[in-house]
């Protein structure tokens, strides 16, 4: 219960609190929470405390609020680690979750100088030019705008991104994956996205651009990324 002689901010207990039974199941994912003027009443406190205290449960990702129906628990986001070169099956995978895509276009061009320098390519050199969805159990966690070599992946066809680029590049092609450059950066959802994301218009993504390698050094893939930020957390370990 809530000990208002503390030197602990009494928002700061009930925070604590609900985390508990967040963490216990007593408030499963998912589900709403009890009103404000319930938890109110249950803890002796002002609505304005408890609405401190969900606000700050609502901007650390455990709940999220629905105008018109309450706050509710939210899923925990995934834990993406950033320091291994994994493709998005293996990630899902790994989640005991079932990967998919939803190709939403593919087609052969000439790339931008932007595209040509990355994947250092001749002039006239052409590109396969994909966005994918990437689904977790059916539901869309990123999109995906990717660019690979024509040179690289010649005969490639659209079936074949429904499943895994990399498992591709490594068993099909038999070309080794060496490394990748990433940058990370947060920005607000396009409208696009946003529709293909099943997002609000003013919602956040991290937006990712990753650069991979073979293992000789030659570029293979560019891809730029939105993900869902209310789904994912990504991790780094560092070390002195
Ligand atoms: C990840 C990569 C993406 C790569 C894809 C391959 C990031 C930000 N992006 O989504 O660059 O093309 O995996 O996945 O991690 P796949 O082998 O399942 O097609």
């Amino acid at each position: 219960m809530v000990n208002k002689s503390s030197h602990v901010p009494v928002y700061i207990q009930i925070v604590e609190l609900l985390k508990e039974k967040i963490v216990h199941g007593e408030y499963t994912i998912g589900s709403t929470i009890p009103s404000e003027r319930e938890l109110a009443e249950t803890f002796h406190v002002s609505r304005m405390t408890v609405r401190q205290s969900i606000t700050q449960l609502v901007n650390s990702g455990l709940l999220y609020r629905e105008k018109g129906r309450g706050t509710f628990v939210a899923i925990p986001k995934f834990e993406q680690p950033l320091n291994g070169l994994t493709s998005f099956t293996e990630d899902m995978l790994a989640r005991g979750m079932e990967p998919s895509s939803h190709i939403i276009a593919f087609k052969k061009q000439v790339p931008t100088f932007d595209i040509r320098e990355d994947l250092n390519l001749k002039d006239g050199d052409e590109v396969f030019s994909i966005a994918r969805i990437r689904n977790a159990d059916q539901k869309p966690m990123a999109i995906e705008r990717m660019y690979i070599p024509v040179k690289l992946f010649p005969n490639l066809i659209e079936k074949q991104l429904q499943g895994s680029l990399y498992n591709l590049v490594e068993n099909q092609y038999g070309l080794e994956i060496g490394n990748a450059i990433q940058q990370l950066e947060a920005s607000i959802v396009t409208k696009e996205d946003a529709k293909y994301l099943n997002l609000d218009t003013s919602a956040v993504v991290l937006l990712i651009k990753r650069m991979s390698f073979l293992s000789n050094g030659q570029p293979f893939e560019v891809v730029r990324s939105a993900y869902r930020a209310d789904r994912y957390k990504f991790i780094t370990e560092i070390r002195r």
